[in-house]
């Protein structure tokens, strides 16, 4: 990646339940993100945090099955608009989260800069739910499908009307907690999963090299939405939905560094960080590390 990297934070809470993960940007931040990027000698510039307003409950509306609709979708309008800022100034956009929920605005603002825009999603859930599907009515599960144009109009029409990525140009990586209806969905659309069965079966080496080449002949733009709890818990605790057997901190940082030797990527977004959940920063450290390695951070 040649071109500035502009940072923003996007600290949106309210599609999930927990307090906290609003904290994740800065946490981010306090990691030493700036002095990790410094050491790689990229140019990067910090736009800081998004003014996000938080305002929700922990309830579903009984018509939608949704939580917090009106204000996550306020919030994912004015990302997109942020993004399409810094994508507008020739920035490579890296984003910082807040709940998943954030990947609804990030690639609304991105998508019409590409022909094909692809996704990497890195997350022990598909994140394929809809208000019909969803166990919680917490919009940070829905968050692929509604880039993928299915779920509440609302959620699906930011920044344009339909689908803004395609099922065909989406890998998702690490999965381990699937819904039914999601299962329903990823058959359907024939989406790529690597489950972490696959991971075991095949080796992260190759999982990568492949979603890599899959993705390469047929898109000319790659978002990787890394949500850390689809890293192994034991290393990111500080997560709302954490889910036990995920690939080791060993793993993802070598899944990293294959996106960056492919030099694929042309944005990035770190979600789910909550500071509140964590023991110390531990999680934004190791979020900081993955960002680090995307960038061209090496052992040796
Ligand atoms: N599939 C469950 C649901 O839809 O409620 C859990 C989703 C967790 C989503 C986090 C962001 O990855
Ligand atoms: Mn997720
Ligand atoms: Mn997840
Ligand atoms: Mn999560």
């Amino acid at each position: 990646m040649k071109n500035r990297i502009g940072i923003v934070g996007a600290p949106i809470t309210i599609a999930q339940p927990n307090y906290g993960v609003d904290l994740g940007p800065n946490a981010i931040r306090y990691a030493g993100l700036h002095k990790r990027l410094d050491g790689l000698n990229v140019n990067f510039k910090d736009y800081g945090n998004i003014d996000i307003e938080n305002v929700g409950t922990n309830e579903k509306d009984s018509k939608t099955n949704l939580k917090n609709l009106k204000e996550v979708v306020n919030g994912n309008q004015k990302i997109a608009d942020e993004i399409k800022v810094i994508k507008s100034r020739g920035d490579f956009p890296l984003i910082l989260g807040g709940d998943h929920s954030i990947a609804i605005g990030t690639i609304s603002g991105l998508y019409n800069h590409y022909k094909d825009l692809g996704v990497i999603w890195f997350d022990a859930h598909a994140d394929l739910n809809t208000g019909e599907t969803s166990p919680s009515g917490n919009i940070h599960g829905m968050s692929l499908a509604a880039s993928l144009g299915e779920g509440h109009k609302d959620l699906t029409s930011i920044n344009g009307e339909g689908p803004k990525v395609r099922p065909e140009h989406t890998v998702i990586i690490g999965a381990r907690s699937i819904d039914e209806g999601e299962r329903e969905f990823i058959k359907e659309r024939g989406i790529q999963v690597y489950t972490m069965r696959d991971i075991e079966k095949l080796g992260m080496d190759t999982v990568m090299k492949e979603a890599i080449d899959y993705l390469s002949n047929r898109v000319d733009g790659v978002h990787l939405s890394l949500d850390v709890d689809g890293i192994d818990p034991l290393h990111t605790p500080g997560t709302g939905t954490p889910v036990v057997g995920g690939p080791s901190y060993r793993e993802t940082f070598h899944a990293m560094s294959a996106l960056y030797d492919s030099q694929i990527l042309t944005s990035v977004e770190v979600v789910e960080v909550n500071p509140l959940l964590d023991n110390k920063n531990k999680t934004a450290e190791v979020a900081a590390d993955m960002i680090a390695a995307v960038f061209g951070e090496k052992y040796i």
